[in-house]
């Protein structure tokens, strides 16, 4: 990782440069009515985007041709594209703060991970026996917009598909130049195609051509339903949906826990990103013994983040994205400050997309009716004796995407874990940033579909299915990466 001064240095030529994405189809650049893409921590220009139309997917899928080469040639491409990634951080980190709000050690994170995306599936695409399922649509949110998009993009290409790749209408510039630096490693034109726009244009039609072979997503789990409707219409039988969805992630801190540590996790998890990621921390449940000590440290931590503009280097909470998502959390917030449960709010910087870190008071997972994609904590207390209805109620959301313990109890970390159906679990640490190899990421039920993104099942899902194996071989197999600490 380069250091800090390093990264001022090659940013600060693109702090203000104007940038910008159009559909890139079959290797040309397309389209003449830019829209702004503005900064959501200052509302300045950050450049221009041209929308794909609905002829622009239909020549993308008629040009669209699975990558030939060769497995090893693949992968030298996608290693190529990953040292171009690591060159070019200078724009990179520019792009991620100014057009995603991105604070850089956000950034930072995010590159590495989309790098590591890159060079594990060009490996593992040397392990496939079974050969592509064509074209793939890869749709990838606004939240990671380098690392998704390009995890996404990667696992397709390193099993040797054609992608067409529709970014999140909020971050449409570094999408496009992250596929600029993949052509410029050898991601043949053909192979991979860009198309900006909304999910009404593009995003639907991508989703219900029959020239589509499978589909990878990431974002809302209402989204994810719309598109699996439209694939059981419009594509053929079998073509898989790749999805990872929302959360509603819990917390357990019990009476055991180290406090000071726990609050550092509690801070990371539910603040770090603004709150804007599937896997942050929005359910806190503390052990009613130890509760009132331990929220005021909780507070107390608070106070000492900088929310503010992540062009400055101390910042730690930046924008949110848009004013829709802002709107839409500052009317949660106000609903709780009615209500008399706004526990704690920091101040809230004036000009961008800000919401300020906020903790609401709630009785328990149960009446937290959908994922609030912010940096807004819930708090709930419990006593020892009804564990065992707090892990169903978090069990009841439907959701089973990360989880958090902190205890030092053995046994119990082995009762609550096993008593769960949630994808990634976090023992006495924090519980966001998952690491693509070691910690392969994704939730169950309405978190998403499976595999994990990052682990050695995921490449498999982007080709012809095997045979099927004989009954029961697969059966009962235990991820071994499910729980960290
Ligand atoms: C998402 O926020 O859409 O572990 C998923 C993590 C990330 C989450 C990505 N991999 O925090």
């Amino acid at each position: 990782v380069p250091t800090l001064a390093r990264i001022d240095a090659a940013r600060e030529p693109h702090g203000k440069a104007e940038f910008s994405a159009q559909p890139i189809l079959a290797g040309k650049v397309v389209g003449a009515t830019p829209k702004k893409v503005v900064n959501p921590a200052t509302g300045a220009s950050v450049g221009r985007v041209t929308d794909a139309t609905k002829e622009d997917v239909d020549t993308a899928l008629k040009s669209a041709k699975p990558w030939a080469a060769g497995a090893a040639e693949r992968a030298t491409v996608l290693n190529r594209a990953a040292d171009l990634y690591e060159e070019n951080f200078g724009p990179i980190f520019a792009l991620l703060a100014r057009e995603a709000g991105k604070t850089q050690m956000d950034a930072v994170a995010e590159l590495r991970e989309a790098v590591d995306f890159l060079r594990y599936y060009a490996a593992r695409g040397l392990e496939l026996k079974q050969p592509p399922l064509g074209i793939f649509t890869c749709i990838s949110p606004w939240n990671f917009p380098l690392a998704i998009f390009t995890g996404q993009i990667a696992a397709a290409l390193a099993a040797g598909n054609a992608v067409l790749a529709k970014p999140a209408e909020q971050t449409p510039l570094i999408a496009a130049h992250a596929v600029a630096l993949l052509h410029k490693a050898g991601v043949p034109a053909s192979a991979l195609q860009l198309l900006p726009g909304d999910g009404a244009t593009v995003g639907a039609r991508l989703t219900s051509d029959p020239r589509v072979n499978g589909i990878c997503f990431t974002g809302s789990t209402e989204t994810a339903m719309l598109i699996r409707k439209a694939m059981a219409r419009h594509l053929a039988p079998g073509a898989p949906l790749i999805a990872e969805t929302g959360g509603l992630n819990a917390m357990i801190v019990d009476s055991t826990a180290l406090p000071e540590q726990a609050v550092r996790d509690i801070v990371a998890s539910s603040f770090q990103s603004a709150g804007q990621r599937c896997s942050a921390l929005r359910c806190l449940y503390v052990q009613e013994d130890i509760a009132a000590h331990f929220t005021d440290m909780l507070f107390g931590a608070m106070e000492e983040l900088t929310v503010g503009d992540p062009w400055h280097l101390a910042t730690d909470v930046g924008p949110v994205i848009d004013e829709e998502a802002e709107q839409g959390i500052r009317a949660h917030i106000e609903k709780a400050r009615r209500e008399g449960r706004l526990l704690r709010q920091l101040s809230t910087p004036r000009g961008g997309h800000f919401v300020a870190p906020t903790v609401i008071r709630v009785k328990g997972i149960a009446e937290m009716k959908r994922e609030i994609f912010g940096p807004v904590l819930h708090v709930a207390t419990f006593d020892a004796e009804d564990l065992p209805k707090v892990i169903d109620d978090i069990n009841a959301t439907g959701y089973g995407l990360t989880f958090g313990l902190h205890t030092r109890i053995d046994n119990r970390v082995q009762e609550v874990t096993e008593a769960l159906h949630v994808g990634n679990i976090y023992v006495n640490r924090n519980q966001i940033g998952a690491v693509v190899g070691s910690q392969p990421f994704g939730g169950e039920g309405l978190s998403g579909t499976g595999p994990k993104a990052g682990g050695p099942e995921y490449l498999a899902r982007f080709t012809k299915p095997e045979p099927a194996p004989a009954a029961g071989a697969a059966a009962g197999k235990a991820d071994p990466a499910r729980i960290q600490a």
